[in-house]
């Protein structure tokens, strides 16, 4: 018997509607917001500098540590670089969960004072989705109280309900480049990885997401645009806006010269 559900034919068939953009997975950092360097960086910077540790993350270091998801396995691989030493203290583990605490704790209330805005075009993008009835998702390796603090802070309290799921920081236990907080999103939202598309700024976060089968387009940026895309659908520098597109650096050029829901289901339909 073929069963079909949520649009997909079990018995190997593919059906129409397994083609069929349902839903937008977002990363945070990077992507809804360029905040690594002025954001995450500072806050790690303030939490060291308070813990009276001899520790500063230039922005050409930190560039390097971010191949690092997850800021406290980051603290982690720079003590392994660093100060592999301290690695041996006994009481290591909750140093790195204090001092982590502490960055996240610097970074919030950065984010309170308005100092990250979104990305350009993210806004638009995300109100031209609800319009067009497509469900929407977060998968990033940040911790939860960093993505509903830079929802409220940009986009107003009620932005936190546009998404359907929040899959963030440590509800798997390993981060991307692994696929878990992708497989989590989809089985929140109880979808097909071919029903929905990630859009993502780093080749760790798009290696996390092909691996999970979800088609991936990217937004690059100014630490991530010399990183291996391929397998992307496309790859452009933003995601651009009607007076202001984007550059497109691999893939086919979105229709009206930015990243707009028609683009998307293009991308989406072609790959
Ligand atoms: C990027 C990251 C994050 C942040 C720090 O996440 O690697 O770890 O730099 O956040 P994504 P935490 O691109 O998946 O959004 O310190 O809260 O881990
Ligand atoms: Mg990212």
């Amino acid at each position: 018997m073929r069963v079909i559900e949520n649009g997909l034919s079990f018995n190997g068939v593919k059906h129409p509607l397994m083609h069929t953009l349902a839903a937008l997975i977002f990363d945070v950092d990077g992507t809804l917001a360029d905040n690594e360097c002025d954001g995450h960086r500072v806050a790690f910077n303030q939490a060291f500098a308070e813990a009276g540790l001899d520790w500063y993350w230039d922005a050409e270091r930190y560039g390097e540590l971010l191949q690092i998801m997850g800021g406290k396995e980051r603290i982690r691989y720079y003590l392994s670089q660093d100060w592999p030493q301290r690695l041996h203290e006994p009481d290591i583990d909750e140093q790195i969960n204090r001092l982590h605490a502490a960055k996240t704790h610097h970074y919030v209330a950065l984010l309170k004072t308005g100092a990250i805005p979104l990305r350009p075009g993210v806004q638009r993008l995300l109100e031209q989705a609800r319009q067009n009835d497509l469900r929407l998702a977060i998968a990033t390796t940040t911790t939860l109280i960093n993505v509903t603090t830079l929802l409220r802070t940009t986009l107003g309290e009620a932005s936190i309900d546009w998404f359907e799921v929040i899959a963030a920081g440590d509800v798997v236990p390993v981060k991307k480049p692994a696929p878990d907080i992708y497989q989590y999103a989809l089985k929140a939202l109880n979808l097909h990885p071919s029903a929905c598309l990630a859009l993502e700024d780093s080749a760790n976060g798009l290696r996390a997401a092909r691996a999970a089968g979800i088609p991936v387009v990217v937004v690059n940026n100014a630490y991530t645009q010399d990183e291996d895309f391929s397998g992307a659908l496309a790859v452009l520098d933003g995601f651009g806006d009607p007076e202001t597109p984007a550059t497109v650096i691999s893939g086919a050029a979105p229709m009206n010269g930015y990243v707009d829901i028609p683009s998307l289901r293009a991308w989406h339909h072609r790959r």
